[in-house]
């Protein structure tokens, strides 16, 4: 009863920003994003007789507390899938190339998803694997598959048609993404209780959930007729609006600091030299920004040359989960 896992990070273009429903994590909109080949989680599960609880390391060191709570609480959710009351340990690699807070819950609990439902004999298809993976953590539904992924919100109540779908895959478009390594990287508020203020006390949410259903029908067709510059734009768009929205939460708060807009003055300054780029930043200060291949050599002494950026790290399109 032992399986291993790989699943890749994502980024989003479409954010995922505020829960309909918090237990069964249900968006309020449906979002979209381009899994990454430079970050992945590989986990192994063993489920064994014997053991009274659940164990967790990550990167050969033992976990306790939250994160171990965080997998018992989703390890739960599949034994209560497939009827055995049976634990696990659980071991975790970050594959990050440098350890920059660049952690990612979606490969986390994408590769956890994969291999704890193989590992207990359920053999679940890609999509109730992302149904399941997004009951750890929204971001995880969308990183069980490869390329430009959509995570459609769905409509019922009780989430069974509220997973991701492929919309092409990595070999679509060859675009780059480059994740911007911030030196100080502090986050206070996590993305869970970010969304969660900004949904019950920003005015702005209802302007948000309007303007984004239409972005995500425009993204689409952008990347399914390889339109870089509307794609880029719109996702550009779509991140800043999801950013103004906690400037009306309550009390009010921003994820970026002085080195996020630095990085944003940056990206802007490359476009108006005519090359293509584009940035996105999700609940924390770090950018990645978007080109194409041929502008790799000016965006990225650019990027170094600014102010407060430690590193760069280069993605393409990833591939989906894979078991070893
Ligand atoms: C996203 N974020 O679409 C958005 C944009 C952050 C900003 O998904 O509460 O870790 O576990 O469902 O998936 C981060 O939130 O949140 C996230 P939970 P998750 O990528």
């Amino acid at each position: 009863m032992k399986a291993t896992a790989r699943a890749h990070t994502n980024i989003a273009l479409i954010k995922y920003w505020g829960k309909r429903n918090e237990s069964l994590i249900l968006p309020a909109n449906s979002n979209l994003s381009v899994t990454l080949d430079g970050f992945s989680t590989e986990t192994t599960v063993h489920f064994q007789e014997g053991l009274k609880k659940d164990s967790f390391r990550l990167n050969e060191q033992n976990v306790e507390g939250d994160a171990l709570g965080k997998v018992a609480v989703f390890l739960d959710k599949v034994r209560a899938l497939s009827g055995k009351e049976i634990y696990a340990q659980v071991q975790s690699v970050n594959h990050v190339p440098t350890a920059a807070g660049f952690a990612s819950s979606a490969s986390g609990l994408a590769a956890l998803a994969a291999a704890s439902s193989k590992a207990i004999g359920l053999s679940l298809d890609d999509t109730e694997l992302s149904r399941l993976a997004r009951q750890g953590s929204g971001s995880a539904s969308r990183s069980i598959f490869g390329g430009f992924v959509e995570w459609q919100m769905g409509e019922r109540e009780d989430g069974s048609d509220s997973f991701a779908v492929q919309i092409a895959d990595k070999s679509h478009w060859d675009i780059r993404i480059a994740a911007v390594v911030l030196s100080k990287t502090e986050k206070k508020v996590s993305s869970r209780e970010g969304m969660r203020r900004t949904v019950e006390t920003s005015p702005f949410y209802a302007g948000w959930l309007e303007q984004t259903a239409k972005d995500l029908q425009e993204i689409k067709q952008a990347i399914k007729v390889k339109d870089f510059e509307k794609m880029g734009s719109v996702a550009e768009a779509n991140c800043m609006r999801m950013h103004a929205t906690t400037l009306g939460a309550n009390p009010p708060f921003t994820y970026w600091q002085d080195t996020t807009m630095r990085v944003m003055q940056t990206v802007q300054s490359l476009r108006e030299q005519g090359i293509p780029a584009f940035f996105t930043i999700d609940a924390g200060p770090n950018v990645k920004v978007l080109y194409l291949p041929e502008d790799e050599d000016k965006l990225k002494k650019q990027l170094q040359a600014t102010e407060g950026v430690e590193d760069i790290i280069i993605s393409k399109p990833g591939s989906g989960i894979s078991y070893r």
